[in-house]
């Protein structure tokens, strides 16, 4: 028997006969069944056949169970991988990038995945990215589209605005310069705007891995704590700090500003800390921002010349700058409490600081003397003025109340989530649609006007963004006045392409909207998501913030976009992930070829449930090949022939076989069903064989 034969023979029947095709209509309840569509590179790997395979089979149980489903897949196609092999082989971006998607969907199609393949879609048609421009519009529209000065990997001798991926060891990945940090206009959509949302709906999403919901909500980071307002002592000047700790207030005994709070420079200016100052500055801004909060990284800092006043005790403390303080959280400023902060502790040890104790244990006494790191314990207040004695969390709260009551400061709530850094100086991906006026100022291109194409005669050569010396493409006229005007160059970051895909899918023709709102009514959410533990964080917190912006927009009606999610496994070789730069890959094309895709997806659900790792063996590979074989022969040979000799104790033995399936697939245990499944096989070929030689 033929496996390969057989497959082609019915793949090409279900592209006749569109059974795949997802229908809005009739009295089936919908499922919406998807993956993380692919970044086109060329080939399938292992990763993408584990994703789809488990997606694939869980879709075609849907439908086998009733429901109307939706399976669609795409190309997330633009981005850097493109634009590098435009510079290193010449190609353009456009026909490197389509050729690829042609090799992998070929590839698709042969392994078998049961796609609606009228809806597919590539982020790279202009189609598409026209509704990002769309969206980005809209948001503008809404105060939460925005542009402001950012710092950015500079290369000096290339021109060039690098990616954090570009950078290698503080230097461009091509020409090994060291880079620096620029300040450049960059645009970024208001994410922070829904941060209490995106934290709060964390809550509804019951069917996520704990793993990821866990994830997300220490990226976005919510903390409760008070601004306290420092006086700098003879100079006139205010500035904040936010602590989580207002009990420790009196225990400060030095203040700390991230090197990039804009107050430094004032401070220095013309003292004769100044350049001292600024060598450090410049040292520690190139570090990547969470090695340099790492409990283990070195702490590093200076003092500035400056004291800053307690407003509780009146003290005046040092002030210094140093690397574990960052510009991004809270106000860029801390009071630091060395006694009951271990980052404190140490950068106190180090500089030779004083540390004073304000928490003991309850009837104990601590000696900051004494003390061989932080005392991070609860415990009461001492040394602290009215509040001596107190419980120290109580004392949270006394002392913020104090603070209030005496205008130093007010309870706040503090994230670490930013708002999301879209600008890329950069030709392969969405243009920003933005215009400058010379008399209009800053406007939107309008709707009419989108999509902004990308101009496909450009050069090439790996300094600065090629979209700058197209002027074609730069110059334009103003969409108010009729006047000269330039478009910005700014392209957008690819996140944005996959942050509404599975919106696209509902309705990828539409030519007049993104999608039909009512269409995505009936598809959405998606019922299943599925993909790899490495999207946890952006991919689908963007995609959460995009969906709730457009139920704003009044475009959808959900508030999360993926109701379940699974994220499966390693696909492995040897114990280690299979990776290219390890050289420990298997390719999935061999293995169609030499044994057909049924036999693939086989194995790839049998050798381990999804959430688990997968060892790849070709010689269960082969005993994969075995079974199918044995599956058809039964139903080639037996079944018809012979089952009219009814046998209540096989009928039984098959309907529990099916509830046991049923229950496994339904928990995602496909490896478990598939088990199942082949007893059932055995027994009905062993019963079969009984069968035979009494008759
Ligand atoms: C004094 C203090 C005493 C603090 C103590 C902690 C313990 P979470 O919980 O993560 O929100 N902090 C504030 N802004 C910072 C910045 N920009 N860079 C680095 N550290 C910063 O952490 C809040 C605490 O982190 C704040 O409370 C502050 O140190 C520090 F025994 O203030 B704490
Ligand atoms: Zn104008």
């Amino acid at each position: 028997m033929d496996q390969k034969k057989i497959a082609t023979k019915w793949q090409k029947r279900w592209q006749e006969k569109k059974v795949f095709a997802a229908k809005e209509a009739g009295k089936k309840k919908k499922y919406y069944c998807l993956e993380m569509f692919p970044y086109p590179s060329g080939k399938l790997h292992m990763g993408h056949v584990r994703n789809y395979s488990i997606a694939d089979a869980f879709a075609r149980y849907k439908r086998h169970s009733g429901f109307q489903v939706l399976y669609p897949t795409g190309y997330d196609a633009l981005g850097l991988p493109a634009e590098n092999a435009a510079i290193q082989q010449g190609v353009k971006p456009k026909d490197w990038t389509f050729k690829c998607i042609d090799q992998m969907r070929s590839q698709q199609k042969a392994l078998g995945w049961s796609y609606d393949w009228d809806r597919e879609i590539a982020t790279a048609d202009p189609e598409y990215y026209r509704w990002n421009q769309w969206i980005f519009t809209k948001l503008f529209q809404r105060g939460l589209t925005y542009k402001k000065k950012s710092p950015v990997n500079w290369c000096p001798k290339c021109g060039t605005v690098l990616a954090n991926e570009q950078v290698v060891n503080g230097a461009c990945w091509r020409c090994q310069s060291k880079i620096v940090i620029k300040d450049l206009e960059q645009w970024f959509f208001k994410i922070t705007q829904y941060a209490e949302e995106l934290l709060k709906d964390l809550k509804k999403l019951e069917h996520w891995p704990e793993k990821v919901l866990a994830m997300q909500s220490n990226w976005i980071g919510r903390s409760e704590g008070t601004l306290v307002d420092f006086k700098i002592k003879g100079a006139g000047k205010t500035f904040s700090i936010f602590t989580t700790r207002p009990d420790t207030l009196y225990g400060v005994t030095f203040m700390v500003f991230a090197p990039e709070h804009p107050m430094v420079h004032e401070l220095v200016h013309g003292t004769k800390y100044e350049e001292e100052v600024k060598r450090f500055v410049n040292k520690v801004v190139v570090e990547e921002k969470f090695s340099r909060t790492a409990e283990d990284k070195e702490k590093e800092g200076l003092f500035i010349g400056q004291y800053a006043i307690n407003p509780l005790t009146g003290d005046a403390v040092p002030i210094y700058i140093a690397n574990f303080v960052l510009m991004e959280y809270g106000t860029g400023a801390i009071m630091a409490v060395p006694a009951h902060d271990q980052r404190d502790f140490e950068f106190a040890k180090k500089y030779d600081i004083p540390i004073k104790v304000v928490i003991t244990p309850k009837g104990k006494k601590l000696k900051a003397a004494d003390l061989k790191e932080a005392y991070v314990e609860d415990g009461e207040l001492v040394d602290s003025g009215p509040f001596n004695g107190q419980p120290n969390r109580y004392a949270i709260h006394d002392i913020s109340i104090y603070i209030e009551e005496k205008k130093w400061g007010k309870r706040t709530v503090s994230y670490k989530l930013r708002d999301w850094l879209l600008s890329r100086q950069r030709y392969w991906g969405t243009p920003i649609p933005i215009i400058y006026c010379e008399k209009c100022g800053m406007l939107p291109v309008p709707e009419k006007d989108l999509p902004v194409k990308l101009p496909e005669n450009v050069a090439f050569t790996g300094k600065g963004n090629p979209l700058d010396d197209v002027p074609e493409f730069v110059n334009t006229t103003c969409p108010k006045c009729n006047g000269k005007a330039k478009r910005e160059t700014d392209t957008m970051d690819t996140f944005v392409d996959s942050s509404w895909y599975f919106l696209r899918f509902c309705d990828p023709q539409n030519t007049s909207e993104p999608f039909d709102p009512a269409k995505a009514q009936y598809w959405m959410p998606v019922d299943q998501y599925i993909g790899g533990i490495e999207h946890a964080i952006l991919h689908l917190l963007y995609a959460r913030f995009i969906t709730k912006a457009l139920r704003d927009l009044g475009m959808v009606k959900v508030d999360e976009p993926f109701n379940r999610l699974l994220c499966q496994g390693m696909v492995t070789l040897g114990g280690v992930a299979m990776s290219k730069s390890r050289g420990n890959t298997v390719d999935p094309g061999a293995i169609l070829d030499k044994y057909g895709p049924d036999t693939m997806r086989f194995f790839i659900l049998f050798a381990a449930n999804p959430e688990q790792q997968l060892e790849w063996q070709e010689t269960a590979v082969e005993s994969c090949f075995r079974a199918i074989q044995k599956f058809a022969r039964l139903a080639e040979e037996k079944y018809e022939s012979k089952s009219s000799a009814k046998d209540e104790v096989l009928t039984s033995r098959l309907n529990r076989t099916i509830e046991r399936v049923t229950k496994e697939i339904e928990q995602f245990n496909l490896s478990t069903a598939l088990i199942s499944l082949m007893e059932m096989v055995n027994y009905m070929t062993r019963w079969y064989g009984e069968f035979s030689e009494n008759a």
